[in-house]
């Protein structure tokens, strides 16, 4: 028996941290200099205390995890696919980016969702540029559809701050379904949905002031720039409503009685460089009044800008749209905890998380002589550099430090108490983190189906961690088991940039198909298309239509072969290649890829996708499945010959 095997670990369970007594750290003033933060980089390796007992089993070879995790990419611009506690990566869903190996970004199905909502000004820019479409996008945040506070397993919505856009992917096939460029706001960066009564609205933050008509008048005139808070009509993925600001906004939340939403600006003072805006000790939640927001929209009591109704809630307004909290410093996470009560707002630049009681929110509203910070009802010091926080369903909450490489678990009730003078030590357990932790999740945490067993840990640095990479390093994420105050690191490995974010969902929540429906809306334009030129896509001859100096391809794909094995174009036609994988068996998915002219597509099965380019080289050119999906793959190939002109 091995050492490991004696200590009752599995296979998988390494690494058993539990440092129960680290040590509580003198978190000095609320002012933090970022020096300080890179002198805390250099921190050394966690102490490796002993081993746990407890054996935590993770799903071995051929079996399945019990929690999908949906995992933000960042600056990749797509969603992935987790199964937890495994951490295995199952699937990369292009959503922001281009991708290679589905198409994703050049067939025509895929370029209808991500140009049919994109603004005029959007398109002029992209056009000036020679492309239809963005090829980059930052995905920060993925969160799930809501039915009464629980996930419905309908959608997931996610951000691009990059080119301020918002996305929904459909969790029956696990494809984006629609792509909204968001007028007037600048970089969406926070993104949640309404958890109450459902999720009608997303609630997206735009992230950088600027100019409200930024045309070009107004330039460098600080004074003159305003941000915008933007609501989505979840269900038709349209603009409903923005209220207008005073300051940036950075996260954002709502909480379970569809009354308010809540928003961390960490430049209250809206400065334009370091200094500026890190002036004012205190920045501050902005509260966003839904019904009050939605009756001046009834009522007239907005401005329309680029076809949406804005709302003016900046600071000094006097209407009942928004409330201003001040909270120390450059707040940055905020996470309503599933008690529905309690809203905590990580101090980033303050050693502090502060908790904010939503049921004295309507009195703010009610009075506003009453001061802001009368729904603060602890600030417990927790350490360094307070990020974002999670829960576990049982009252504690977990705190990213990403000065101190550290995640804090702690107790809300007992942080409120000590709040109120008890003598109290809301601090749990503290747990180092390799390195720099940004975001956290638990399992089911963001729902009132929170249920604390597991927590991930992601974090930005992985520094020495792993084999040398070159000057670009792997970003790590850490998976612990949590069993009551006790934290074990169970998983520890490197990601492709960057594991942002992420949402624990049990798989009794989600249940995607295995196949295409044949009448899927992902291709109606094909179907369309293909009436008019009188085939049935589900049942059709093949087909060369010539339209002018169109061409249009009909193939279908059957393992192993197309049922085109040659089709001639001329030179200089625009061929739209049309293939519809007739295979109906779980996971037989073809491609179409065409040699020498950067075309390839993926066909999973019973889909048709479809990709438009011109033909401008004369020749003999070779199409061949790039999806391996037969012993006879290699032979599944044909060709396109193009006659010269
Ligand atoms: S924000 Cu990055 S660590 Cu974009 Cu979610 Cu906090
Ligand atoms: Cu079909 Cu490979």
């Amino acid at each position: 028996m091995s050492e490991k095997e004696k200590k009752g670990l599995s296979r998988r369970g390494f690494m058993g941290a539990t440092a129960t007594g680290a040590a509580m750290m003198g978190a000095g003033g609320t002012r933090l200099g970022l020096m300080g933060g890179a002198a805390a980089f250099t921190a050394a390796a966690a102490p490796r205390a002993a081993m746990a007992d407890t054996n935590y089993e993770t799903p071995g070879p051929g079996e399945l995890d019990e929690y999908y995790g949906f995992w933000s990419s960042g600056q990749t611009g797509e969603m992935r696919i987790l199964g937890v506690p495994s951490m295995r990566e199952l699937m990369r869903v292009p959503v922001f980016n281009r991708c290679s190996a589905t198409g994703w970004g050049q067939t025509n199905e895929s370029l209808k969702i991500l140009t049919q909502d994109m603004l005029p000004a959007t398109k002029d820019y992209l056009a000036a540029q020679g492309k239809k479409v963005h090829d980059n996008g930052d995905l920060h945040h993925v969160h799930m559809s809501f039915t009464e506070g629980k996930y419905d397993g309908r959608f997931l919505f996610m951000n691009d701050k990059a080119n301020t856009r918002v996305a929904r992917v459909r969790c029956d096939v696990m494809k984006p379904d629609k792509i909204i460029d968001i007028p007037n706001a600048k970089a969406i960066h926070g993104l949640r949905p309404q958890k109450w009564p459902r999720t009608n609205y997303v609630f997206a933050n735009g992230e950088d002031e600027a100019p409200m008509v930024n045309d070009g008048s107004v330039l460098d005139e600080p004074s003159k720039y305003v941000n915008f808070y933007t609501a989505v009509n979840a269900d038709e993925m349209k603009v409903a409503w923005q209220v207008m600001v005073s300051g940036n906004l950075d996260n954002t939340d709502c909480d379970y009685d569809g009354k308010y939403a809540f928003s961390t600006s960490y430049n209250s003072e809206m400065g334009m460089n370091l200094a500026e805006m890190m002036e004012a000790e205190m920045d501050h939640v902005v509260i966003f009044n839904i019904a009050e927001i939605e009756k001046a929209v009834e009522s007239g009591d907005y401005i329309e800008l680029n076809g949406v109704p804005v709302v003016d809630g900046r600071k000094g307004q006097n209407k009942n749209y928004t409330r201003y909290v001040p909270i120390p410093n450059s707040p940055h996470g905020i996470n309503m905890a599933p008690d529905k009560i309690h809203l905590c707002v990580a101090g980033k630049l303050s050693p502090t998380v502060s908790v904010l009681d939503v049921r004295k929110f309507d009195a703010l509203f009610e009075d506003d002589s009453i001061d802001p910070r009368s729904v603060v009802v602890a600030e417990p010091e927790l350490g360094l550099g307070p990020l974002h926080t999670c829960f576990d369903g049982k009252g504690n909450a977990f705190t990213t430090l990403f000065l101190d490489s550290q995640v804090v678990m702690w107790n809300i009730e007992d942080a409120v108490k000590l709040y109120n003078g008890e003598d109290v030590d809301p601090i749990l357990n503290k747990q180092d983190v390799h390195y720099q932790p940004g975001h956290n999740s638990t399992t089911m945490g963001e729902t009132l189906e929170a249920d604390g067993k597991w927590y991930v840990s992601m974090n930005k640095f992985s520094k020495d961690r792993f084999l040398n990479t070159g000057p670009l390093k792997p970003e790590n994420e850490q998976l612990f088991a949590i069993d009551g105050t006790d934290m074990t690191l169970v998983h520890d490995g490197p990601t492709f940039a960057e594991p942002h974010d992420s949402i624990l969902v049990h798989r009794s929540k989600v249940n995607p198909k295995s196949v295409w429906d044949r009448n899927d809306p992902m291709w109606a334009d094909a179907r369309a298309q293909a009436e008019a030129d009188g085939i049935d896509l589900d049942d059709w001859q093949d087909s060369v239509i010539r339209d002018g100096n169109k061409v249009r391809v009909y193939m279908s794909s059957q393992a192993p072969q197309f049922s085109l094995e040659k089709f001639t174009v001329k030179e200089g036609d625009e061929v739209t290649v049309y293939v519809t994988n007739l295979d109906d068996i779980d996971d037989v998915s073809h491609g179409f890829c065409l040699s020498d002219h950067g075309v390839a597509m993926e066909v999973a099965p019973q889909a048709t996708a479809s990709v438009t380019f011109t033909a401008a080289k004369p020749g003999v050119h070779w199409f061949y499945c790039q999806w391996f999906c037969h012993a006879l793959h290699m032979e599944m190939r044909g060709r396109m010959l193009v006659e010269p002109a």
